[in-house]
Order: C-alpha cells, then sequence, then structure tokens
C-alpha cells in the first residue's frame, strides 16, 4: 500500500517548475509558481467583485452523524450538518458568498466549490491553496460567485467525498425567471459507508493493495462507457439521501414545466437518467447553456451537472438513475397526482443510448473567443485494477510535472485515455471549451483521445484531477499552475 502526505505537495509543486527551467534559462528568468498569496490572485478577485454585491452567509459543520437513508437503513457516516445531502446554497449571480465551515469531523477537512470560478485561495485544496482545516476548527470562505449554473461543494481530502460530504450549491440568474413552474435539485450518489461496515478509507486500502484479474476483465462492463464502468460494488445508490425503498418525492402540477438540477456526487458511477413515461430537454451542463436537445436518457459522469426540463404528465412516475454497468439503481417519484408508481419496475426510457455531454453544443455567444493556442501540453491518462497506479503522464500525484501556463494565455490540452476504463476529467477555476462545449468536467472514454481549451484568467494553483474518487486518491491529479 502506498500513502503519502499532502503535505509539501506545494514546496513539491513549485521545485517541479522551478527545476523544469534549470538548465535552459538563467535562474533571473526562470518561471515562479503564482502562489494563492499573490496580488494576481487578490486582483482577479477584485475584478468580479461588483459595487455593492450582496453577501450572503452560510454555515456548515462536518461531523460524524447517524443519517436515515430510508426503508429502515440508519448509517453512521460523515455529514454536513447531519444531513445528506447538506442543506443547498443558493444565491444569485455576482453575490458574494460568505461560508463558515467548521470541522467536527476526527481528521482534517476542507470545502472545495466544484464548478465556481472562485479566488484561488478559496479553492479548498489542502496544502495546495490554503491549509486543511483541523479537527476543532473552523474557516470562513469568502468570494464572488461570477456565475450561474448548477453547482456543489464537497471536501477535498482523501476519500471523504464518498461519505455523505456533499451538498448543491445554486447559483440562479435573473435572466431565467419564468422558464419553469416548478423546480427540484437531485443529487445522485453511490453509497457504502457505515453498510456492512464498510468506509471509503477502508475500501481505498484494499483497491491500493492491486488486484489480481484477467487481463482486460472488466468488472461492471458498460458499451455506453466503452468498458469498465466502475471499481467498487457500491451496496446502495441514492438520489437526495433516500435509497429505492423510501424515494424521495418531486411534487408538480400536471402539464407543469420542471426544471430538474441533477449533480453526481457519486465517488465510481455514472448513472443512466430517465424519467419514466418523460422527454427530457437538457438545456445546462456543467452551469453553462446549452442549445436545448430533448432525449429519454442522458448518461452523468462523476462531478458533472445537468439541467433539464420537463412537462410533468398526470400522475406518478419514476425518476430513474441507473448505476451504468452496475444492474442497480437509484430513483425518486415524480407526483402530480395520487396514485402509485413502482420505482422498481422496466423504465422504456432507459433503453437505448444515452445523450452525453459530447453531443451537446454551447450557444456561441458563449463560447470563448476563437484564438490560436499559446501553451499546449499532453495529458496521458492511465492505469490498471492490478496496481491501481492511476497516472497522468506516467506519474503519480504528488510527482505528476505541473501544466504550466501564464495570465492571459489560451492552453490547449490533448488528453488520451490510455487505459480501459473512463475517467471523469475535472478542472478546477475555469470552466474549459472541448469543440463547441464549455465545461468543468469531461467523460474521457477508454482510447479516446480529447481536446479542451481554457483561457488562463483566473490565476493561482488548480488542480486537474479525474473525478473518480478513487482514481484520484491514486493518484490521477495534477496541478495547473500559473507562473510568472
Ligand atoms: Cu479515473
Amino acid at each position: 500500500m502506498r500513502t503519502w502526505s499532502r503535505r509539501g505537495f506545494l514546496t513539491a509543486a513549485a521545485a517541479a517548475t522551478a527545476g523544469a527551467a534549470v538548465g535552459c534559462a538563467p535562474e533571473s528568468s526562470a518561471p515562479t509558481p503564482v502562489l494563492p498569496g499573490d496580488p494576481s490572485v487578490a486582483a482577479a478577485e477584485r475584478a468580479r467583485r461588483l459595487d455593492g454585491a450582496a453577501v450572503v452567509a452560510a454555515a456548515m459543520t462536518a461531523a460524524p452523524a447517524t443519517v436515515d437513508l430510508g426503508g429502515g437503513l440508519a448509517v453512521a457516516t460523515w455529514a454536513y450538518d447531519g444531513r445528506v445531502p447538506g442543506k443547498e446554497i443558493r444565491l444569485k449571480a455576482g453575490q458574494v458568498l460568505s461560508a463558515t465551515v467548521t470541522n467536527g469531523l476526527p481528521v482534517d477537512t476542507t470545502l472545495h466549490w466544484h464548478g465556481l470560478a472562485v479566488r484561488n485561495d478559496a479553492d479548498g485544496v489542502p496544502h495546495l491553496t490554503q491549509d486543511p482545516i483541523a479537527p476543532g476548527g473552523s474557516r470562513v470562505f469568502e468570494f464572488t460567485v461570477p456565475d450561474a449554473g448548477t453547482h456543489w461543494f464537497h471536501p477535498h481530502v482523501g476519500v471523504q467525498l464518498d461519505r455523505g460530504l456533499y451538498a448543491p450549491l445554486i447559483v440562479e440568474d435573473p435572466a431565467d425567471l419564468g422558464r419553469q413552474d416548478a423546480e427540484a435539485v437531485l443529487v445522485l450518489d453511490d453509497w457504502l459507508d457505515g453498510v456492512d461496515g464498510r468506509d471509503p478509507d477502508a475500501e481505498l486500502a484494499t483497491l491500493l493493495k492491486g488486484m489480481e484479474m484477467d487481463h482486460g476483465m472488466a468488472m461492471f462492463p458498460s458499451p455506453v462507457l466503452g468498458g469498465d464502468a466502475g471499481d467498487v460494488a457500491h451496496p446502495h445508490f441514492l438520489i437526495n439521501g433516500r435509497t429505492i425503498a423510501e424515494p424521495h418525492v418531486v411534487t408538480a402540477g400536471p402539464g407543469q414545466r420542471v426544471l430538474l438540477r441533477l449533480i453526481n456526487a457519486g465517488a465510481d458511477t455514472a448513472f443512466r437518467f430517465a424519467v419514466a413515461g418523460h422527454r427530457l430537454t437538457v438545456i445546462a451542463t456543467d452551469g453553462y447553456p446549452v442549445v436545448p436537445v430533448e432525449t429519454s436518457s442522458l448518461l452523468i459522469g462523476m462531478g458533472e451537472r445537468y439541467d433539464v426540463l420537463l412537462t410533468a404528465g398526470d400522475g406518478a412516475f419514476p425518476i430513474v438513475a441507473a448505476a451504468e454497468g452496475k444492474g442497480a439503481r437509484a430513483a425518486a417519484l415524480l407526483r402530480t397526482a395520487s396514485g402509485a408508481a413502482d420505482v422498481t419496475a422496466g423504465v422504456p426510457e432507459l433503453l437505448g443510448t444515452p445523450l452525453l455531454g459530447i453531443d451537446l453544443t454551447t450557444p456561441p455567444e458563449r463560447l470563448l473567443p476563437a484564438r490560436p493556442a499559446d501553451v499546449t501540453h499532453d495529458v496521458v491518462l492511465a492505469g490498471d485494477m492490478a496496481t491501481y497506479d492511476w497516472t497522468i503522464n506516467g506519474r503519480l500525484h504528488p510527482d505528476v510535472p505541473p501544466f504550466e501556463v501564464r495570465e492571459g494565455q489560451r492552453a490547449r490540452f490533448r488528453v488520451q485515455n490510455a487505459s480501459a476504463m473512463f475517467h471523469p476529467v475535472h478542472l478546477h477555476g475555469h470552466t474549459f471549451q472541448t469543440g463547441s462545449l464549455r465545461k468543468d468536467t469531461l467523460l474521457v472514454l477508454p482510447g479516446q483521445k480529447a481536446e479542451f481549451e481554457m483561457r488562463a484568467d483566473n490565476p493561482g494553483q488548480w488542480m486537474l484531477h479525474c473525478h473518480n474518487a478513487y482514481h484520484g486518491e491514486a493518484g490521477m491529479m495534477a496541478t495547473v499552475s500559473y507562473v510568472k
């Protein structure tokens, strides 16, 4: 088993950055990393701050709790304020969030604001953007929330994400008023914590020992994902903290336009999502609007978000998130009238090929202006179950050489998945563009090559990593390092 401390990661990253220049440039011109305390980080925040912007306060305490997941299943886990998901934060684009995070856990924690272009020193990556919050400690995160959309927050320490530590962060756009009659936020999750003595840390320790497997054998085969759909056998799947035994209920009126904001908070599971008897119109992903597309089902990878509209029928209808390749499901219920609905029944909408993120396009006015890339980085993703070494460019975090960019540059990343499993590639602090689509979390399938570009307009040190929590913790993480 391999262990390391994130302590010293920042110095390692800085050393790697400096080392890259040794021998090819005089020391005086060697690039130095733009650290979270750099004046340019505060300047970027000032540029985002609107005069007289309202400050929205929030507070949460991460602590051990016993949580009822429905159907008589109560689990000992870690959660925000004793609930799963944690209490939603909701504010308007341009407002300032001031969140007080208290650590009631027996170990360090942090909060990462997934999808938001926050100031770097509020990004919640321990030892990279800030110190972790020690047990018994607290910290105030305060930053401008520039962009509307469906986002969420979770810790960025170990595999804490695979406990109950997650919650939605919804940023409303006043321009969207009147778009829907009703709205529901649905958080999808795979669950093992507190069931049969399991917990995510023990699960990771087992995986890191490696598995004896037939070469190329898939644990959870999925044609849509081009190979293996996961590494971990979670016994339960949840929508809004409920198993299918006692599902969450969304209420609306017949004929109403209902907005569903979908967040995949799972650690190791992509979900195939559908609502029985309904067509879905996808209108946004990862906080960015898309040219609306109708579909029967869509596939949601870990860390991805989708906003979908439907016109509610008359009755009760299963809302289903099938755990791709895993032969089980999470479910909720859409109810507009009395009557029964069996959330375990077959759902025709799940059959056929689901829509994927790459099938979507962003409206032209929200795309990055066309310009040549100033710098290009190759990102090769590799790994297997036998070694459980999930690498970037052949190295394990924190030994992956950082990807350097300079403020104002356009940076291109050429991603190649050389493994037999899909990886949801997530970039902090930016929304990149792949083809004609803005995303912050991109599924890269086995054997696939993908390119994306980012506008380097948010200085600091940012994680680029796989959002499979177990892959990331096993090493598939790197830093996009602004240098000067
Ligand atoms: Cu991965």
